[in-house]
């Protein structure tokens, strides 16, 4: 063999050698592990987009307290928006979520409809969306990891329920049993709340033919237009109402004054159960003013947290996480008045 050949088989070996190596070492690399991109971010370096609907009653403050105060415990970069009950608002804060590349959006729905193509921006970004508190009615189930919350249906039912239970007993004896007339404060006009308070409502009394839903009306989940809208149902029914019932605790607490500045004693003239349990309405019922409310609980922070962490640390977490919750007749309501939280 002369020198040439030799040196072309010494090169062809040496090549040989080299190819080898450098793909031992791009296997190494590849074997290496995640890229710094694809690693699980430590929680203190995630941030976190929620749109709050707004401040229309004290659910929402307490609701919007334990978010606001969960993150802050958990040291994560919270950018938190107030939409003041407005869609537009929300999609606004929404979007803009998107464009700073949060790590996960969490908010609470003003209304059941129009969430479609703010939710498909948010997951072309890849940005996890946590819905809480309220659903939406978009069928693309895809759009959001979960929801967490009430189930509002059972919230109604169990206020027809404790009506139908406990009306013969709390009733004023002179009032007849006969077509108990019923007058209802609705919840904001489309909301996921309202609808199906509504719903699971009349579920249950529409089982009973003594009672009739004789006035129904939206009070916007709000005091002030609870009482302005009590006012006219006392003006058109006056003494021929028996029960109100109302979507939320604070509408209840606008139509109680109402009530007393018609001359009337509520919780005693006019029976009321309405849905929440929020501090007032135990002082409410303490004061004999309230019978009944529903619990609706609006602690949601550390369960929002913990599914935001489960999301960050790629762990799987339900379609759908329930709230438990309570009823409270006013019989009960001196005792559990001082555990309140909310
Ligand atoms: C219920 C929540 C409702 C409360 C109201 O989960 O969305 O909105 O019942 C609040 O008090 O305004």
């Amino acid at each position: 063999m002369n020198k040439l050949t030799g040196g072309c088989v010494m090169y062809k070996v040496l090549t040989k050698i080299i190819v080898f190596l450098a793909a031992l070492g791009l296997l190494f690399v590849g074997c290496k592990g995640k890229s710094d991109s694809d690693k699980p971010k430590d929680i203190s370096e995630i941030t976190v987009g929620f749109s709050q609907i707004g401040a229309e009653s004290a659910w929402r403050t307490a609701n919007s307290e334990s978010i606001v105060s969960e993150a802050k415990k958990r040291s994560i970069d919270l950018k938190f928006s107030d939409a003041q009950q407005k869609q537009e608002n929300q999609i606004k804060a929404i979007r803009s979520y998107i464009a700073q590349g949060v790590d996960v959006i969490g908010f609470s729905p003003v209304v059941e409809s129009g969430w479609g193509p703010v939710l498909r921006e948010a997951k072309e970004a890849g940005i996890p969306v946590i819905l809480t508190d309220r659903a939406v009615d978009e069928k693309d189930t895809s759009l959001w990891v979960t929801f967490m919350g009430s189930d509002f249906v059972e919230e109604g039912r169990r206020a027809g329920n404790w009506l139908v239970e406990n009306y013969e007993n709390v009733k004023r004896a002179d009032k007849p049993m006969k077509y108990i007339k019923i007058v209802e404060l609705q919840g904001t006009v489309g909301s996921a709340p309202a609808n199906d308070r509504f719903s699971g409502f009349r579920e249950v009394i529409d089982k009973h033919a003594e009672f009739k839903i004789i006035k129904t009306q939206t009070g916007e989940f709000t005091r002030a237009k609870g009482k302005e809208v009590m006012e006219a149902f006392l003006k058109s029914e006056g003494k021929n109402i028996d029960v109100l019932y109302a979507h939320n605790d604070d509408m209840a607490l606008g139509a109680i004054q109402a009530i007393e500045q018609f001359g009337l004693k509520p919780g005693v003239d006019i029976i009321i159960v309405s849905i929440d349990a929020v501090r007032g309405a135990f002082e409410a019922m303490v004061e004999g003013k309230l019978n009944c409310t529903v619990e609706c609980s609006p602690l949601l922070g550390p369960q929002f947290f913990d599914a935001v962490e489960k999301l960050v640390n790629g762990e799987s977490i339900p379609a759908r996480i329930v709230t438990e919750e309570d009823v409270f007749p006013q019989e009960v309501a001196e005792e559990v008045l001082p555990t309140r939280t909310y």
